[in-house]
């Protein structure tokens, strides 16, 4: 990374610190105030059932609630002395974050980098496609589109929309098309014009649909052939607001088309917000980027020491 993207890139992390904890406002006050609340009472049942459906209603699920409730009452059977109930929380929740290596990009040896942005319907992938090209621009990458949805009209003309006011270039194939043959083109456009990254934008689609669900592997096939090492991250976006089945979504996913990473989306005003947690619990894939808002600027990398100090502290 040159100098201008490495500022590029600490600037942004010190304004989504201030975002992240606006965006978080209402997951913390469900979670982190409450469960303050709870540990100012003394260790009972009765305290445990209300950090249980705390934990519950925060969208962390019943595996990682239960884990959860084990950890407290262990540690409160070990801790001799003075105990911190939301230390140990903390804790815990920062284990879970840390086991999962936040990082698993692939190596970039041939340029573009190719990134494919999949996921159900409504998820956010079309604004998180602009919103991640208007960072890379921002970082001094020559950045190229891929209009891979082909399936509606509207949203070949929804990228467009934001490839013209970020003036970034765009790929587009015909409305009905065949998606992988568009991100083909946009491959070889890309290779021709130089640009240091594709982003290729997908049809929504449901995870059960088996039929579309292997029309991404096709996807990823067709791209392998242009550049074999390519796609270098396929993120999938989930609309934080969905709790508990942005899980089956990430699983189904991850086994037609082997996930690099995720992109949490709409965490702004959602108390919803601690569906992170069971994410990396259960499925070990890092989260890379946060929605935090409809705006260009409102997609942010995630920082798992941030999430952590702004839920529980
Ligand atoms: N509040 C908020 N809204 C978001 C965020 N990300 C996307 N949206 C909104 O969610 C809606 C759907 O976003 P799209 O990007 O069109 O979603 P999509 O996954 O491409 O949708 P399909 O192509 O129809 O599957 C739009 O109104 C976006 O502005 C976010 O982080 N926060
Ligand atoms: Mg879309």
């Amino acid at each position: 990374m040159n100098q201008k993207a490495r500022g590029s890139m600490f600037t942004l992390f010190k304004s989504g610190l201030n975002k992240i904890q606006k965006a978080l406002s209402k997951t913390r006050f469900v979670l982190g105030d409450k469960i303050r609340t709870i540990f100012s009472k003394p260790l009972d049942e009765e305290t445990l059932d209300e950090l249980e459906q705390t934990l519950f209603e925060a969208n962390l699920g019943s595996t990682l609630t239960c884990e959860f409730i084990e950890y407290i009452r262990s540690y409160a059977r070990k801790t001799h002395g003075e105990k911190n109930f939301v230390q140990a929380i903390k804790h815990h929740a920062t284990e879970i974050l840390q086991k999962t290596p936040h990082t698993q990009s692939k190596k970039v040896t041939t340029i573009p980098k190719v990134i494919l942005i999949v996921g159900v319907n409504g998820s956010g992938k079309t604004t998180s496609a602009a919103k991640l090209a208007n960072i890379y621009k921002n970082a001094g990458k020559n950045v190229l589109l891929a209009a891979g949805d082909t399936f509606r009209a509207a949203a070949i003309e929804q990228l467009q929309t934001w490839s013209k006011r970020l003036h970034i270039d765009c790929i587009k194939g015909k409305r009905g098309g065949d998606s992988s043959a568009t991100i083909f083109d946009a491959l070889n456009a890309a290779i021709a014009r130089h640009h240091d990254i594709v982003i290729a934008d997908t049809a929504g689609r449901l995870q059960s649909k088996t039929d579309l669900m292997q029309e991404l592997s096709k996807i990823t096939r067709v791209i392998k052939k242009v550049i074999p090492e390519a796609p270098h991250e396929i993120y999938l976006v989930l609309d934080a607001t969905t709790g508990q089945n942005a899980i089956d979504q990430a699983k189904t996913f991850h086994t037609f088309t082997p996930l690099t990473g995720l992109i949490v989306t709409k965490l702004d005003g959602s108390t919803k917000g601690g569906i992170i947690l069971p994410i990396y619990h259960l499925l070990a894939i890092p989260v890379h980027y946060i929605g935090i808002g409809e705006e260009i600027d409102d997609l942010i990398p995630f920082d798992p020491k941030s999430y952590i100090d702004v839920l529980f502290t």
